[in-house]
């Protein structure tokens, strides 16, 4: 078998790309680790950039986003029972953010995918990745007990934090950058009608807690825990007690309560591998970098990547130029960076950390008086979290 790009992973990151590609006319093939069903049961992502949207508008994936996703023009920031609202398209001249969950991203794009006759295997096991450091590249796996090759010009490594792409590389190639979190999100999905209409993150002496939807009848509520927390030990009760004392007075009295649909404890982390290419190579999303989700900012970040390396590869395929492909590593870190930095420092402002001394606790609550009292520390989160450009 051969391709012109194999896509390892079929999250946000490789449907899009691939998405992209076939616009371009560039022939690619991903190979996915798990069912489709198990790709689209995983909950993740909320909150889409305008420049994302304008991305997917570009693949050809809109039209039930346009008309399900809701357009947020402002969230709100708490703070010890005080609420600020970010004026998010007051501050930056118009813009705002779209709530579409990532579950939707991902089956529009893999209908659009299917519709298009393109290939994705998925349940392909032991995938591994030989010789891209050579002109002829190639991709290996097993499926249903069956050996496989594909013989390709490019590989993309898009398959997440845990992926094959980024740990194939020689240690002496890459560098990696991370901080973990002492403390991680415990999630709760259910069908219950948010408790506003707007995002809350709220910094609460009891730690973090964010209220976000899905749609106008599904909530998706998040509380900050110790990183090695058991999610067994949260029933559903315990869960809306605690999300309740955590926000100001009149969203608790608004939170309704129902069964969770889904129930899960994701880790905080920030992680940078540097560089993105390894001769023909490329790493995009999650494998190439992690931020915690406070600034809603990962898989932005991935159709970041997916949309400066389809241009590098279609500039490759359509005018026999590689300046692209040279400066893609570069061109993707610029804007990784400054999304790490956004997502560490509201992650600090607004959770408890058990080791902060009364000095730095001073210092949080200083922060957030500070951000309450100017406009030009609120600009700068509002235009950062309606996406800087690409
Ligand atoms: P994904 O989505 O992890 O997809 C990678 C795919 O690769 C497959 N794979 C393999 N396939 C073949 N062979 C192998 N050896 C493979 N190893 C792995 C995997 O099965 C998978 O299907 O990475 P991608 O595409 O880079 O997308 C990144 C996003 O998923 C991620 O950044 C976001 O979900 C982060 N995130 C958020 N991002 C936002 O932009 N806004 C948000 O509001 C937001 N909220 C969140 C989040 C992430 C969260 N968790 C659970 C970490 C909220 C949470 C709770
Ligand atoms: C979500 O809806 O899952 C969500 C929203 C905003 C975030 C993180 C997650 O910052």
């Amino acid at each position: 078998m051969r391709t012109e790009v194999a896509i390892i992973g079929a999250g946000p990151a490789g449907l899009l790309l691939g998405a992209l590609l076939a616009r371009a006319g560039v022939e690619t093939v991903i190979l996915e680790r798990k069912s489709r069903d198990y790709v689209l049961g995983r909950i993740r992502a909320g909150v889409l950039e305008q420049g994302t949207v304008d991305l997917l508008a570009r693949a050809g994936v809109e039209a039930r986003l346009r008309r399900e996703g809701l357009v947020h023009e402002g969230f709100f920031m708490g703070f010890a029972n005080r609420r600020l609202r970010i004026d998010l398209t007051e501050l930056t001249g118009g813009r705002h953010v779209t709530v579409y969950g990532q579950t939707e991203v991902t089956r529009d794009l893999m209908d659009s995918r299917d519709a298009a006759g393109l290939t994705t295997i998925y349940e392909a096991e032991d995938v591994a990745i030989h010789d891209f450091d050579r002109d002829t590249p190639c991709v290996t796996w097993v499926k249903d007990g069956v050996h496989h090759r594909l013989d390709c010009d490019f590989i993309a490594g898009c398959d997440g934090f845990h992926g094959v792409c980024r740990a194939s590389v020689p240690s002496g190639a890459i560098q990696l950058f991370e901080k973990v979190y002492p403390f991680g999100w415990l999630g709760v999905l259910a069908d219950v009608p948010p408790c506003s209409h707007e995002l809350i993150y709220a910094n609460h002496a009891r730690g973090f807690a964010l209220c976000s939807m899905r749609s106008p009848t599904r909530s998706r509520y998040y509380v900050q825990v110790p990183a090695d927390e058991d999610v067994g030990a949260w029933s559903d009760q315990r869960f809306w007690d605690e999300l309740r004392l955590r926000l100001d007075p009149e969203a608790a009295d608004r939170v309704v309560t129902g069964p969770s649909i889904e129930k899960s404890i994701a880790p905080l982390r920030s992680f940078v591998a540097e560089p993105l290419r390894f001769g023909r190579l490329f790493l995009a999303g999650d494998a190439a970098h992690i931020v915690p989700p406070t600034g809603a900012k990962g898989l932005n970040l991935a159709a970041g990547d997916a949309y400066y390396l389809s241009e590098a590869l279609a500039e490759h395929y359509r005018e026999r130029s590689d300046a692209g492909i040279r400066a893609y590593s570069e061109r993707a870190l610029a804007r990784i960076w400054k999304s790490e930095r956004f997502s560490w420092s509201l992650t600090m402002l607004l959770h408890r950390f058990d080791t902060m001394s009364p000095f730095e606790q001073r210092m949080q609550e200083a922060d957030f008086r500070y951000v309450e009292s100017s406009r030009a520390a609120q600009t700068a989160i509002a235009e950062n979290y309606v996406g800087l450009p690409l």
